[in-house]
């Protein structure tokens, strides 16, 4: 219907314009051919000139009516270290565009009204004027100069890699890819893992990470971006398919991402999400609410967010590469940060793709020993007689009462704390599940719990402290008719028979 309408509304403007130059064309005929032909170039150039004059002061005008909104003005000046320097660079480029930008608005408009064609008008020979030569010459070579010079210096201040030795950093890492970022960082050794473009599996390695590289083992891939205030920050940036564009509008950082090819920025963030919030509020413009729609919505200043952008053409899916990003005070980031999982334990850990598939990682015989301090220092200062402490992680070979090389990290911890403890008795108790005969079961369990039992005593563990009991299938803890159960029921326990 709409188009229809605009459809009829087109064709009754141009029989209008038809129409309005054939009276023209009577008119004129009326008055003389001659006459007319003036007339309307006096009309002309006056209009031209009005229309200069509403055009410019239209520019002025809407830049002010905007500026609290654009980008550097306002409340939305730069978020990050370097921005500043940035922003005051396009600042001064734009002072001398703009004035060049009327000067040239003003004489071209002026021109076409002074020399349009008059009645015994003359043409004014002009074949040369060195003075003018020179000054638009020399003046714009000045002003070039100048700005050339200052854009080096700030580029050399904003864009210089870290040095080899440096450690006042973090990395992360971004990969644009049709259509998102993977974003990778670096878990507790500070240091990314090597990729290898060869290892990328779009399912279970999209970075290509090598999984020797004991860097790789703690790199996670959060959904958002979190930086604490005030860090310095370098992005690797590097893109899987096309290009892209690692852009953070409000930080003033801008970089292609180019497949094989990889890029950087550092910046440091210097003002927190909250922060940058508390600033927007202060303007009316960021006090409408976020949803025109909803008036009960949330303001636009506290709905904001940091975002990271794709800032180059990428395809149809393009729009979709917004992520947030939340810049947090420190001790929020590391509560962040012990949220997050590393891909590799979340993905990887022990299936085929694994190289230390069935090998104890450092980190995970470290957790394993925290807990297990903890755990001893309860039954220590509030355990109970008949208390039990489960041995998560001490296991046999199959069918046998041999400990699994494994075995040997937790219990050498275990003969550790029972001297460090030194007034808990101990029953060692060996469990199994019911498949089998029951004294079958009942022997294993036993000389299983012997075994754990030695290996205590030979660790310096008073054996007048220990006794070793095999239950069999007789104290189940899981249901026998499932895998699951049968395994929770095969285990091996401490009870506390005196303190
Ligand atoms: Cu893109």
């Amino acid at each position: 219907m709409t188009a229809l309408i605009i459809l009829l509304i087109l064709i009754l403007l141009g029989v209008i314009i038809v129409q309005v130059s054939k009276v023209n064309e009577l008119s004129s005929r009326i008055r003389g051919e001659e006459e007319s032909y003036f007339q309307g170039n006096n009309r002309t150039a006056l209009w031209m000139f009005i229309f200069m004059i509403v055009f410019l002061i239209a520019c002025v005008v809407s830049s002010y009516y905007y500026k609290n909104v654009m980008l550097g003005y306002g409340p939305l000046k730069a978020a990050s270290a370097h921005g500043d320097s940035l922003d005051s660079l396009f600042n001064v480029t734009l002072f001398f565009t703009g004035i060049v930008f009327i000067i040239t608005q003003y004489l071209l408009f002026w021109f076409t009204y002074k020399y349009r064609a008059r009645k015994n008008g003359k043409a004014d020979f002009f074949p040369h004027n060195t003075n003018l030569e020179i000054i638009w010459t020399v003046i714009p070579a000045i002003v070039m100069t100048y700005l050339v010079v200052k854009g080096l210096v700030v580029w050399n201040t904003v864009m210089p890699d870290v040095p080899p030795d440096a450690d006042d950093y973090m990395e992360i890492q971004a990969t644009g890819f049709q259509f998102g970022w993977d974003i990778r960082y670096p878990g507790a050794d500070g240091k990314l893992g090597t990729t290898n473009f060869r290892d990328i599996d779009l399912a279970s390695n999209p970075l290509g990470q090598v999984w020797t590289d004991t860097k790789n083992l703690d790199d996670f891939q959060p959904s958002e971006i979190v930086l604490p205030v005030g860090q310095k920050v370098r992005v690797r940036i590097t893109a899987r398919d096309v290009l892209h564009n690692f852009y953070l509008p409000h930080f003033r950082v801008k970089m292609d991402a180019i497949p094989g090819l990889p890029t950087y920025f550092i910046f440091t963030p210097i003002k927190t999400t909250e922060e940058f919030r508390e600033e927007l509020r202060k303007y009316p413009e960021f006090q409408l609410p976020a949803d025109p729609e909803d008036p009960e919505s949330l303001s636009r200043a506290d709905a904001f967010e940091y975002e990271l952008a794709c800032a180059e053409l990428c395809g149809k899916g393009h729009y979709s590469m917004r992520r947030v990003v939340r810049i947090v005070e420190q001790d929020e980031y590391e509560d962040w940060l012990t949220q997050q999982q590393s891909y590799y334990m979340a993905n990887i850990r022990n299936t085929a793709a694994d190289p230390f598939k069935g090998q104890l990682l450092d980190f995970e015989i470290a957790n394993r020993n925290t807990e297990l301090v903890s755990t001893f220092a309860e039954a220590n200062d509030n355990g109970k007689v008949g208390d039990i402490i489960k041995l998560k992680n001490v296991f046999f070979e199959t069918g046998s009462a041999t400990l699994t090389a494994d075995s040997r990290y937790e219990l050498s911890k275990i003969a550790e704390l029972l001297n460090k403890y030194s007034t808990m008795n101990i029953e060692v108790g060996g469990h199994t599940d019911s498949t089998g005969s029951a004294e079958t079961n009942k022997t294993l369990s036993e000389a299983r719990a012997t075994s754990v039992l030695n290996f205590l005593t030979g660790k310096n563990v008073d054996g007048g402290r220990l006794q070793a009991k095999g239950y069999g299938p007789d104290v189940p803890v899981g249901d026998n008719t499932t895998e699951e159960g049968r395994q929770q029921n095969r285990r091996t326990e401490l009870k506390i028979i005196s303190k």
